[in-house]
């Protein structure tokens, strides 16, 4: 039985372009069932028939439901190791863990004041010191992999894996707010922005008209 990944607006969910990514970029193959975010009633019923956190993204593998996005991108790495989504080496793995975790579960001010918005002209804005505490410790972290692993290819650990997938997002971000980063995280989005799958979501999601206007007050 085919995979079903739930997701929600591509020009604005950026927790579902993380699992999306996670598959497309590994030519996985899935079902894509979308449900525009913040309709109304009739669409959070959707979701909630797939999944009881209300929210995308929701794998549905048979009898299986993982929700959030992290979980997601574990569960696929063990049904799918070919993909070898996180790196071999322990102590790689472990750094690409913690990375992904920090992105989970921090950067608050980056994400509440760039969301992610396709749609929106390229353009910088004012930004609290929290915000730009957040930006220089992702740069922080991209450099520190593209110093590391940088010979073993482009991604932060070398090819395209879990840790790349978290950060997708981020790059739509500081290119969206006009957001300056040092040479080497510079190259890491160029990588980012290159990368088939992660064209397609954004081609996809320049492509829709659905607007959500608290997601467009900035
Ligand atoms: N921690 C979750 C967060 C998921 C989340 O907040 N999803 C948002 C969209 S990007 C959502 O479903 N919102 C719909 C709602 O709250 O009704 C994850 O990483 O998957």
């Amino acid at each position: 039985m085919a995979l079903k990944l739930v997701i929600g607006n591509k020009n604005y969910s950026s927790w579902s372009m993380r699992a999306w990514l996670a598959l497309r970029a590994n030519n996985i193959e899935f079902e894509e069932v979308f449900i525009p975010l913040y309709t109304g009633e009739a669409d959070k019923q959707r979701i909630l028939s797939f999944t009881h956190s209300g929210k995308v993204p929701a794998l549905i593998d048979g009898d299986v439901t993982i929700w959030d996005s992290l979980a997601i991108i574990e569960y696929i790495a063990e049904r799918f190791p070919e993909a070898r989504l996180w790196p071999e080496d322990r102590a790689r793995r472990a750094h690409a863990r913690s990375i992904s975790a920090e992105m989970h579960s921090g950067f608050m001010a980056l994400r509440n004041e760039c969301g992610m918005n396709l749609h929106r002209p390229i353009g910088a804005i004012a930004l609290s010191a929290d915000a730009r505490a957040n930006i220089g410790r992702i740069e922080q972290i991209w450099i520190e992999c593209r110093w590391r692993y940088g010979k073993m290819g482009p991604f932060l650990f070398g090819d395209f894996g879990g840790a790349d997938a978290m950060f997708a997002p981020v790059v739509h971000r500081f290119r969206i707010y006009a957001i300056e980063v040092a040479p080497d995280a510079r190259d890491y989005m160029d990588t980012m922005m290159s990368l088939p799958a992660f064209q397609e979501w954004t081609q996809a999601g320049l492509a829709e008209t659905l607007v959500i206007e608290k997601f467009e007050a900035v």
